[in-house]
């Protein structure tokens, strides 16, 4: 009997859920799948917030994260600011079946996919350039910083700051979060083959106008995906910077061990960032090992996930309305 089986993922990218499904369908391996389902999205670039040409940082580099989370073996593999390579989400298979460690960053971690046959090339599109050239031109907001150092850094402007005066307060944040024109869209995604092996992964081009070097949660195990085949698997979007210090899909996947329901875990998770960020905008989906789904968010009205399964005749897109 295949009746587990399942793809599912964040956001309306069912493109990637199609082609997700039918790798499964042809080789039944979870890691496999997960690997075609991420790449999809970052070779068509969907909404320009995964894969190459999006989300240019402050120096208009486009950098790429990615996780490949293996719930049979709770091995992992990720890359986070991978520089000049398209693939990040095979580049972090490889890291996951090549190598002992779990996460490469920035040059290094270009090197490494080099050396494993992968192609260096410039991430950047015309469109890339054009979105980094237009917020150059209107004073280079939305930024991240709370305070700026050094005015040379990157471009203002910026209400200069006595030294020692940078304030990271709540309220800071907050009204951070307010601020930053919030551009969404990271894959994460959730596999279940017949023979009941989990997977969780991510692949995003993380958020525009980053400073340079900044990651975020969907290549940290727990924060971006976490599974495990005893209980099922999560995966996060949204504002990693807040959701990263939470660890959502850890604790989603924590609270389904409780015996909490999919949506109720994803709930929890979510409602525990609330708690200290209200204004913070992001999901969670949550899976058994059984093929039960579910998903929580903050910070719209409702979001939207997709779906293959046994069950489901079409990849379908299921919406959740947000706390
Ligand atoms: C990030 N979590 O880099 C990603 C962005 C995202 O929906 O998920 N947007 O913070």
């Amino acid at each position: 009997c295949y009746c587990n089986r399942l793809v599912i993922n964040t956001w309306g990218f069912t493109g990637a859920t199609e082609e997700a499904w039918n790798t499964l369908v042809k080789t039944n391996d979870a890691i496999d799948t997960l690997e075609a389902g991420c790449s999809y999205c970052e070779s068509h670039q969907c909404d320009f917030t995964v894969g190459y040409g999006g989300s240019p940082d402050e120096s208009g580099e486009t950098t790429l994260d990615a996780l490949i989370f293996d719930g049979k073996t709770m091995n992992a593999g990720a890359v986070a600011a991978l520089r000049r390579i398209k693939n990040a989400a095979s580049v972090a298979k490889h890291v996951l079946q090549h190598t002992k460690h779990t996460l490469l960053a920035g040059d290094q971690a270009t090197a490494f996919a080099v050396a494993m046959g992968f192609t260096e090339e410039s991430l950047s599109t015309d469109a890339s350039r054009g979105v980094w050239e237009d917020w150059k031109e209107n004073n280079c907001q939305p930024n991240y910083w709370i305070a700026k150092p050094d005015p040379t850094i990157s471009c203002g402007p910026y209400t200069p700051l006595p030294q020692n005066s940078i304030d990271y307060t709540q309220d800071n944040e907050i009204e951070r979060i307010k601020n930053v024109e919030f551009n969404h869209d990271t894959i994460g995604m959730i596999v279940i083959d017949s023979d009941g092996n989990v997977a969780a992964g991510t692949s995003t081009n993380g958020l525009k106008h980053k400073i340079p070097g900044r990651v975020g949660d969907s290549p940290a195990p727990g924060a971006g995906a976490y599974a495990d085949n005893a209980v099922g698997a999560a995966c996060a979007t949204g504002d990693g910077d807040v959701m990263m210090r939470f660890l959502p899909s850890f604790l989603a996947v924590e609270k389904m061990r409780d015996g909490l329901s999919p949506s109720a875990a994803a709930e929890v998770a979510i409602t525990r960032i609330i708690e200290s960020y209200p204004q913070f905008s992001g999901a969670v989906v949550a899976v058994t090992a059984s093929g039960e789904f579910g998903a929580a968010c903050n910070g719209m009205d409702e979001f939207p996930y997709s779906v293959r399964n046994d069950e489901l005749n079409e990849v379908t897109v299921f919406t959740v309305k947000c706390i």
